[in-house]
Formats: C-alpha cells, structure tokens, sequence
C-alpha cells in the first residue's frame, strides 16, 4: 500500500488534542494510514545561521514526524510576511490590509526550495504527497523541478479570491501557474473553483477542457471542492465526557436565568468578531425584553500577535465589549463575556450545548468547522440555532442554518431576534437537516473524497 506523506507549515502530535482545523483533520488521515508528516518545528534559530539544520524526525504511533527549524530571516519573511502578511489577507479579501513588502517572496520562495531539498530524500516512489494550505502554494512545483515524479496534491484550506483580487499580488502569475504543478487542487468551496476558473479565463488565458479539468501555461490540471468536515463521532464522545458534563452543568447553573449566545474563534480579523459584537449591540438596542437576559458569550484566542493587525482588533473588540457592558449592564447581568483566551478543546463540546444560538458570522472563511462543531454538539430535542455567516465556506452546505450577511449588523441584529424566537419544531427541523449534512460530509468523507480524487487525477497523467 502506497504511504501518504503530508505537509504543512505546522505540524502536531496526533496522537493529542489539537486546536485549529488543519491539525485535527490532518492528524486524522494521517492516525488512519500511519505516514509521514513533514513540517516546520516551530522554531526559530536566532544564531544567524539559515534554517539548513538536520530533519528532527520523531515517531508519533503510526506516524513518523519530520519537522525542520527555521532561521530567524526566513521566518520573518516566510511566515510573518508572504504568508500572514500578503496571502492571508488578499484571500480574505483584505487588500487594506496587505503589506506587499518586495522582500517577503524572496523567503516566501527560499522556504518552499528549503522544504522541498529536505523532504525529497525522505520519499518513496509510491508516495502519496499531499501538500496544506496557502504557506506552501509552490512546494509541488519545486519538488518537480528537483525531479520528483509522485502524486502531489494541494488542499488549501482558506479562501480563493475573485481573480481581480488575486491581481493584486505582485506574483500572483507565479503562484497560479505553480498550481498546475500538482496532480489535484482541493478547495473548500464551489465558489472557489469558480473564482480558479474565472482566473484561468481571464488572467491565464486557460479554459476548462473537460469535467475538474482545467489548461493554461501549457499544462492541465484536475481542480475540485472537497468541503472540510469534522470528526462527528469523536466530537460527539467528547460531549460524553467529564470535562464537557462539567462546562454544561456549570453553564446551565450561572446562567440559569439568562439566554446563551456563543461565539467561538481565533481572534483574526476575518472572523467579524466586532460586526457580531455591533449586531448583538443592535439586539439589545432594538428589543429591549432581551435586556438582563441575552448574554453573549465571545472565546477569542490569541493568535498571531506579533501582527499588527491582530493587536488593532484586540483593542477594537476590547473597547466594544467594554462600551456595551457599561451602557447595558446592570448589577446583576453583563451582556457581553469576552474571553481572550482558548478553551480546552474537551470543554468545547459542552459550551456550545448550553447556549441558545451559535454565533459563525466571518467576514470571509474557508470553510469554519466551528459551524459544524456547534451542529454536532446540540441536544437533537432542544437544539440551539446556528447563526452563519453566508460568506464562510460553509455556508454552501448548512442552508438550514440562519445565513446572515455580517457587514450588515442591523440585518444580524434582526436575525439572532429571530433564532432566539424560533420555536421547538423549527429548531428541531433545521437541526435535524443540519446534522444529516454534517455527518455525511465529515472529516472521514473529506480524506477519503480527496486521496480517491488524487489517485485518479494521477493514474491519468
Ligand atoms: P481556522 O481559521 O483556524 O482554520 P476553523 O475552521 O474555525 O478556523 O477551526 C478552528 C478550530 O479551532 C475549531 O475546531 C475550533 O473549535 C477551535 N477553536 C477556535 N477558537 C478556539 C478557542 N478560542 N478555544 C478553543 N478552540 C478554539 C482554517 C480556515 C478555516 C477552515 C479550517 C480547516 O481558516 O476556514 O475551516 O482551516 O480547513
């Protein structure tokens, strides 16, 4: 049998609990198949020297893990700059907030030749290589100009950009073009195989030649939408267990009188975490009987801190929740609970089962599987609403969910009246089509879905 070798820019244990999509849905093919996963360590060498140090490699179970340091350059430029400064907030269609720094590419492409001269002696003819997210969009193509024949797919696990967007990245030729490299191209959502083929037409001068099957610079390449999902099963046992019990009953206790709405999520700035603030502030300003009972509950965990972006909209939301708690609040009720912090993941489960409504509202999202695990965790005869953004990923598939337009905080406002006046039988109905799409689609259907379509994609080349 063939081995799957993954890699991304972060690696973990899989053996342990893993906050943040990637880790969790990799970590589960990978327990599957046992492998390889291939990565950067984490750290950072401060010494001067180039991040050429040996491969650590570490065996996890099943899986053998290959990670490798980085030098404090290459990071800076690599990780900071090309990828959380210029791709991350051009694909979430946050031009204002690109910083296209001329010498970011230069590590951006140093780190991707780095990865690729390490990794190459690493494989096995019948490798199965599948390569994550937008840090490593050129990993296939110098792979192959080193002379790597394997399968290679790609899974980029954030948005496409319309392709005016995508013109905006000085070197969006190159990386486009570098995608033709790979056997297949995974995205989220239809909506970002459309924005692929609309580039392929007009900024390529490509077309589609056939069903997933796309031309330009002289190469062809199988693309497709393979949603994300999430482990149901495993999700569904942490609800079973101690520490979630523990979180509803608490819950349930402290809040006894009141009327849950929760927000989960890194604190980036594509998660509109002030825009549902701002509309949770319009509930209470627009239906007074909410007041001394919708509490809102936001967990933002920090994350890339040393952004400046991301020290703007911690103050931003700091400075909200304070004026509404202070305008509001009375004695004995504070609307709004910001937490900047994370949740043990086993206590997640628990927390989105006590609350009213889930809040998922994204400015932008590849997919967002907090949407999904806010499904899986509901009491299928008293279930919470689910909130969403229709600009996430998932929205695609939840159309039971309450679809909200984020920007529009006065039009949230009116839809979190309704999702908390919505009666048994809606709720129940809507959960029900909800937890069917989420169990069909789930993390298992996703590897599967994805590796059959790359063996294929390659027994064709
Ligand atoms: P992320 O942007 O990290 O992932 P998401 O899909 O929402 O976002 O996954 C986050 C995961 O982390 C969820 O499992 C959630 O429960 C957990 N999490 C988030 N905040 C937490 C907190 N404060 N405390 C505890 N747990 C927390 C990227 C893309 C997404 C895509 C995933 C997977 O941006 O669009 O869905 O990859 O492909």
């Amino acid at each position: 049998m063939s081995r799957l070798v993954v890699i991304s820019n972060r690696i973990a244990d899989p053996r342990k609990p893993a906050a943040g999509g990637l880790a969790v849905a990799v970590g589960e093919s990978l327990q599957q198949s046992g492998g390889l996963w291939f990565g950067w360590s984490g750290t950072v060498v401060e010494d001067g020297s180039s991040g050429e140090g040996e491969v650590h490699r570490q065996q996890a179970g099943k899986v053998t893990l290959a990670t490798l340091d980085l030098s404090r350059e290459d990071h800076d430029s690599y990780y900071l700059g090309y990828s959380n400064d210029v791709l991350w907030p051009v694909f979430h269609d946050r031009l204002d907030l690109a910083n296209f720094e001329a010498s970011f590419i230069g590590g951006y492409r140093r780190v991707n030749q780095l990865f690729a001269r390490k990794l190459l002696p690493l494989l096995r003819p019948d490798d199965i290589i599948w390569i994550h997210d937008y840090h490593l969009i050129p990993l296939a193509a110098e792979l192959r100009a080193m002379g790597c024949q394997q399968r290679i797919g790609f899974f980029l696990h954030i948005p496409l950009p319309p392709h005016i967007i995508m013109a905006a990245i000085p070197q969006h030729e190159w990386l486009m073009r570098s995608l033709f490299s790979y056997d297949l191209i995974g995205f989220q959502a239809e909506q970002d195989v459309q924005h692929f083929e609309q580039y392929v037409r007009n900024e390529a001068r490509g077309q589609a030649i056939g069903r997933d099957l796309y031309r330009a610079y002289g190469q062809t390449v199988r693309c497709s939408a393979f949603p994300i999902g999430i482990d149901v099963d495993e999700f569904q046992s942490l609800l079973q267990g101690k520490e979630s019990r523990d979180m509803y009953e608490t819950m349930k206790r402290e809040y006894s009188s009141r009327r849950l709405l929760l927000g989960i999520d890194r604190l980036d700035y594509s998660k509109g975490i002030p825009h549902r603030v701002r509309a949770f502030r319009e509930l209470l300003a627009n239906y007074p009987e909410n007041r001394r009972s919708a509490t809102l509950i936001q967990i933002a965990s920090p994350t890339r801190e040393s952004v400046d972006a991301y020290a703007d909209i911690r103050r931003e939301l700091e400075s909200l929740c304070g004026a509404i708690n202070g305008d509001y609040g009375e004695l004995d009720w504070m609307p709004v609970r910001y937490i900047h912090r994370m949740v043990a993941r086993k206590r997640v489960p628990g927390l989105c089962r006590a609350t009213a409504v889930g809040l998922v509202t994204p400015l932008r999202d590849g997919m967002n599987l907090v949407a999904k695990e806010y499904v899986a965790a509901q009491n299928p005869e008293d279930p919470g609403v689910l909130v969403l953004s229709r600009f996430a990923g998932a929205a695609e598939q939840l159309k039971e969910a309450l679809l909200v337009n984020p920007y529009d905080t006065h039009g949230t406002g009116e839809t979190i009246q309704q999702a908390l006046r919505m009666p048994l039988k809606e709720r129940k109905d809507r959960h029900q089509a909800l937890l069917e799409r989420v169990r069909k689609n789930d993390v298992h259907w996703w590897r599967r879905a994805f590796l059959d379509a790359l063996k294929e994609a390659a027994s064709e080349r």
